[in-house]
């Protein structure tokens, strides 16, 4: 069984050691639930090398959660997710996708009946990281967020009292000088920076190394090389600007995203429907890109 996760001075670890995560990220489950196998997790394993899974749970948006979605259908396939990742040992984000519902407390009573009954499922489980709100926006100030995970978090806690809690930030998860400024009082909370290298570039990068030098936990759980619309040219210079940050301040990074989308961002071709055993043929740039930066990373990891 995998260690537990605890932020320890600012620092992920796993109890005994510093640890870092990096794998991809599921598009919405809703739209892509085919990557929800064993056969690709296992294959973001030993193929792609990385320690981690995030299952997206779009909320507001087109069969989301809190719209016209099969809340029961959405929620076994979180399970089956979490299941098929502790049976690899492999760690595992439950994203609550917010994004077009810019404040999370506009659906607090559905996130509450949600992480409630996860948190009582995954109890025993080590593997399981609560990501509470992905990207609040616009009237999803830093006041809101602290609301409602004031709301969330002893919830969770009530039933897995060790759980690691990732919180978005204001501005799509940009704006982590607010958590800086006025942290949550929970401990083993880590706050979200997300980039997007053809978007975000210096001035992000530098709030970012001001923050984590300051001793904020930070976890990079949704990066991509090209424009913040996932679509658009990758941008190089920015893109190892970025890798050469993240490797030295020794951060967790989720890749955006497991997909055939034919977008940018999307990691597989767009005629691949393959679920394992991916050439490089069937990979976007982005996608062979990002793989050979977890393979570095998990060299780096294995020489701890
Ligand atoms: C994008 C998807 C795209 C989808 C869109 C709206 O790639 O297929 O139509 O969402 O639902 C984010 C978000 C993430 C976005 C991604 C790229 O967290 O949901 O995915 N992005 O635009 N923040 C910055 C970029």
């Amino acid at each position: 069984m995998l260690n537990k996760l605890k932020v320890i001075n600012g620092k992920l670890t796993d109890g005994e050691k510093p640890i870092r995560l990096f794998g991809l990220s599921t598009h919405g489950i809703a739209w892509y639930p085919e990557y929800i196998c064993e056969e690709s997790f296992a294959a973001l394993k030993k193929e792609w090398r990385t320690n981690c899974v995030r299952i997206t749970l779009y909320t507001d948006e087109f069969r989301g959660y809190c719209k016209d979605g099969n809340k029961q259908h959405l929620k076994e396939l979180v399970e089956k997710g979490v299941n098929i990742a502790e049976k690899l040992d492999m760690y595992v984000i439950v994203d609550w996708h917010v994004l077009s519902d810019q404040d999370p407390m506009k659906y607090i009573d559905q996130a509450e009946e949600f992480f409630g009954d996860m948190s009582k499922r995954f109890a025993e489980k080590n593997n399981v990281i609560y990501e509470i709100c992905n990207e609040p926006n616009n009237s999803g100030t830093w006041e809101k967020v602290t609301e409602y995970a004031d709301r969330i978090i002893p919830l969770i806690r009530q039933n897995s009292p060790d759980a690691l809690v990732i919180t978005g930030t204001p501005n799509w998860s940009q704006d982590i000088h607010c958590a800086l400024d006025r942290p949550f009082k929970w401990d083993n909370v880590m706050y979200s920076l997300h980039f997007y290298a053809a978007t975000h570039k210096g001035t992000l990068r530098s709030r970012l190394e001001r923050c984590v030098e300051a001793g904020l936990p930070v976890f990079i759980n949704e990066f991509n090389l090209c424009e913040a619309s996932g679509k658009g040219d990758i941008d190089h210079d920015e893109s190892e600007a970025w890798r050469e940050v993240i490797d030295r301040l020794d951060l967790s990074c989720i890749c955006w995203c497991l997909s055939n989308s034919g977008d940018t961002c999307g990691v597989f071709a767009k005629d691949c429907t393959k679920l394992s055993g991916w050439t490089d043929d069937d990979l976007k740039n982005s996608g062979l890109i990002i793989k050979s930066w977890f393979s570095k990373f998990a060299d780096e990891e294995n020489d701890r």
